[in-house]
């Protein structure tokens, strides 16, 4: 049962991986096309039978699945078994109406399991040892996805979920766990509650974070390795694909997400001409699953923004791997024709002393026009110094900094405020970088 390094499926030459994926693909495209209607019929439109796939390269015919297909066959309408073979269901809260339903077989949730365990190896973990799992539990994918996986890894798995940060810390200090797990924005806020009762971050029992459900920058992993001295990774995953456990860096390189490419077939495509681009681009990372039971999915276009790269990795492994995600098509800001995504801000603002990297875009539709507004917060360090210096003259020099910064490596002009440290409401779970404030369009 233990599990540390899968070295036969992870270091597999590129060649015997294909024929893996590509028998895979075929039994799951089959197998979509017999039980899933939405499935038969735009294949048909497409003019593709199952048969009709021979090599990899023919996933290229198969049509494209979107968020709004789930949505339009809510809740259980694109599964491929009957609700009686279901071990467990997730959603997704939703912002526009009804949650997106996902489902598993207990085969499912035993291959979810076992990725999840790769992936808190690669990124450092070992059976004995405890993980503190700071990501929220319920119909969210990550509190659960990350539980099963440590325990199937054989480690001490605290349950602790989101929220409570006193406690957070208490357990922390207590039960010296050496992973930790949670959003990148939400262990920060844990780093912060430290410092602010006067522990220190950097004496804790912790070595390794398992950081991801929301886009993060190079920056903050700088800033959360020093508050808190541990290595940082990234890991990546979305309750349509399986879950958290898609990918995930190691912590050896630190350099690319490894995609677990045994039950995943990825591809990166330009999200207007829908082509496949050339490896190294940027583009719409799209997925195929090609072990899932309950909720196979069919190119599954993610909105997410990132690049893929092969070639083996300094950590043995040959699985192609993916670069942080550099955001989200839907929250791409395009301010004056410029694409702007916030990770590219927040870049910029944790290079600039006596800032947090909390902060916010706000977004006020002027009629056709975008204002873009970045709420960042001071340190206390400096809201003191201000306090004492009534003129402002630091904090206009400081929001002067930050506007030529931005400016210079985003390209576009925005109105900076700055807050009083601790202004920014803070989340549990995933953070909220861009708020939109609807007002009336011009000519209604
Ligand atoms: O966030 C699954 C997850 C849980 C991943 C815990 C990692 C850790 P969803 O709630 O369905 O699932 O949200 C999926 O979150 O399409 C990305 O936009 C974003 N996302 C997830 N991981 C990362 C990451 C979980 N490492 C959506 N970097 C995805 C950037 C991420 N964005």
């Amino acid at each position: 049962m233990k599990l540390i390094f899968d070295r036969e499926i992870e270091c597999m030459e590129r060649g015997g991986k294909q024929e893996l994926q590509l028998s895979r693909l075929k039994e799951t495209a089959g197998k979509v096309y017999e039980r899933v209607p939405f499935y038969r019929k735009a294949f048909v439109e497409k003019g593709i039978a199952p048969e009709d796939i021979h090599t990899l390269e023919d996933i290229k015919k198969l049509p494209f699945t979107v968020k709004k297909d789930l949505r339009d066959h809510y809740p259980f309408g694109l599964f491929a078994v009957d609700t009686k073979e279901l071990t467990r269901v997730h959603a997704s809260s939703g912002t526009s109406g009804k949650p997106t339903v996902v489902g598993y077989t207990a085969k499912d949730i035993e291959n979810w399991s076992a990725m999840v365990a790769r992936c808190i190896a690669i990124g450092g973990g070992e059976p004995g040892k405890f993980l503190h799992n700071a990501y929220g539990y319920g119909l969210f994918t990550g509190g659960l996805g990350l539980h099963f996986g440590s325990e199937r890894l054989g480690m001490v798995t605290v349950p602790v979920s989101g929220g409570n940060t006193e406690r957070q810390i208490l357990l922390i200090e207590d039960f010296k766990p050496e992973v930790i797990c949670g959003t990148p924005s939400y262990i920060l806020t844990i780093a912060e509650k430290m410092e602010k009762i006067g522990k220190d971050p950097r004496a804790t029992s912790l070595k390794y974070g398992i950081f991801g459900a929301e886009p993060w920058s190079e920056e903050m992993r700088t800033a959360l390795e020093e508050k808190l001295n541990i290595k940082a990774m990234d890991i990546y995953g979305l309750s349509e694909v399986m879950g958290p456990g898609v990918a995930m860096e190691c912590h050896e390189a630190q350099d690319g997400l490894h995609i677990m490419d045994d039950h995943f077939f990825v591809e990166v495509i330009d999200p207007d001409t829908l082509e496949p681009v050339p490896e190294g681009e940027t583009g719409e990372l799209v997925f195929t699953s090609l072990t899932k039971e309950a909720f196979p999915v069919i190119r599954y276009r993610t909105g997410d923004i990132a690049s893929l790269r092969t070639g083996k990795c300094v950590c043995g492994r040959t699985s192609v791997r993916m670069s942080r995600v550099k955001g989200r098509i839907d929250d791409m800001l395009i301010i004056r024709g410029v694409n702007v995504f916030p990770s590219e801000i927040e870049d910029c603002l944790l290079k600039a002393e006596d800032l947090v990297p909390h902060y916010q875009l706000h977004v006020h539709a002027d009629g056709f026009k975008e204002n873009v507004q970045l709420h960042v917060e001071i340190t206390e360090a400096c809201f003191t110094r201000m306090e004492q210096n009534l003129d402002h003259v630091e904090l206009e020099l400081l929001k002067d900094r930050i506007k030529h910064a931005v400016k210079s490596s985003c390209l576009v002009n925005l109105d900076i405020h700055l807050l009083p440290p601790g202004s920014i409401p803070r989340s549990e779970g995933k953070a909220v970088r861009v708020v939109r404030h609807k007002t009336a369009q011009l000519g209604v």
